[in-house]
């Protein structure tokens, strides 16, 4: 059974009984709308922990733009018919007053990193995902930590950050999920209308199979995608587009 926890302090006592038994705890923090690229996390943290938590928590402090935020998918029953199955054993759904009693006073800035790709597009971005981040690890107190390589420069600045601030907890990198149509799984998928659904498709076959970051720029423009990056770093090609007004990113290996 999956235990709901709504409370940080509920959560803290829990984790202190299971320090005493000297439990092994993995988190996988998520903004719910979970599918199977979350599922992949848990049952990770699940082979390698003895105690598996998740957090739900659409983080406001990420959204710069808050229709983006308001029309973030919110699914919960289904969330936790699915970390069910998964065999989660705790979920924990913070309040936004509890997160940010601060008033989001105290941030992570990281300073290079977060301006380069997705932070050159989105102001702000990860510094509330840095800030949200830490939060969440010294609130879970975890062994292991999980993080999908989709997003992949949220990935590099999380271990980065537990590095710098010398966080206890082990940041696990883990690795995309795909449609069998290879499109990257993400909860903002389900917005897309189903011709836009049908296009996405190109942009995954164009980021592994095209080698030059212009060519597939030029290529996604002539179908109608409208173009943030496609930029070679780290030996990946990273890449985001628009197709209406959802956003979505992804990287191959090269
Ligand atoms: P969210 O988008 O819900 O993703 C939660 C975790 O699932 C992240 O580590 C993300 O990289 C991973 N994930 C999402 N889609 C995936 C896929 N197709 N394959 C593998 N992993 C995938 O990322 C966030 O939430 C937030 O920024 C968060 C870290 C929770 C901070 O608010």
């Amino acid at each position: 059974m999956t235990q709901l926890i709504e409370n940080i302090k509920d959560w803290r006592s829990l984790r202190g009984e299971l320090a005493k038994e000297n439990k092994s705890v993995g988190f996988v923090p998520t903004m719910g709308a979970l599918h199977e690229g979350h599922s992949s996390l848990v049952r990770k943290s699940k082979s390698e922990n003895d105690v598996t938590l998740v957090s739900i928590f659409v983080n406001p402090t990420q959204f710069e733009d808050s229709q983006d935020l308001e029309k973030y998918p919110r699914t919960l029953v289904e969330d936790l018919k699915r970390l069910e199955s998964d065999g989660a054993d705790y979920v924990l759904f913070p309040r936004a007053e509890d997160m940010y009693a601060d008033k989001y006073q105290y941030q992570v800035v990281e300073n290079i990193l977060s301006r380069d790709l997705c932070g050159a597009h989105r102001p702000g971005h990860f510094q509330g995902v840095l800030t949200v981040v830490l939060k969440l690890l010294n609130i879970a107190e975890a062994h292991r930590a999980y993080f999908g390589e989709k997003d992949f420069q949220q990935y590099v600045l999380i271990r980065g950050m537990a590095e710098a601030f010398f966080l206890k907890t082990e940041i696990v990198p883990c690795p995309t999920v795909r449609e069998q149509d290879g499109l990257a799984m993400s909860s903002r998928n389900t917005r897309l209308s189903s011709d836009d659904r049908q296009r996405a498709t190109l942009f995954p076959e164009l980021l592994e199979h095209t080698t030059n970051p212009e060519e597939i720029t030029r290529r996604l423009i002539d179908r109608g995608f409208f173009v943030d990056y496609i930029e070679e770093k780290w030996g990946r090609r990273f890449g985001a587009v628009r197709l209406g007004d959802v956003r979505l990113i992804d990287n191959v290996k090269i």
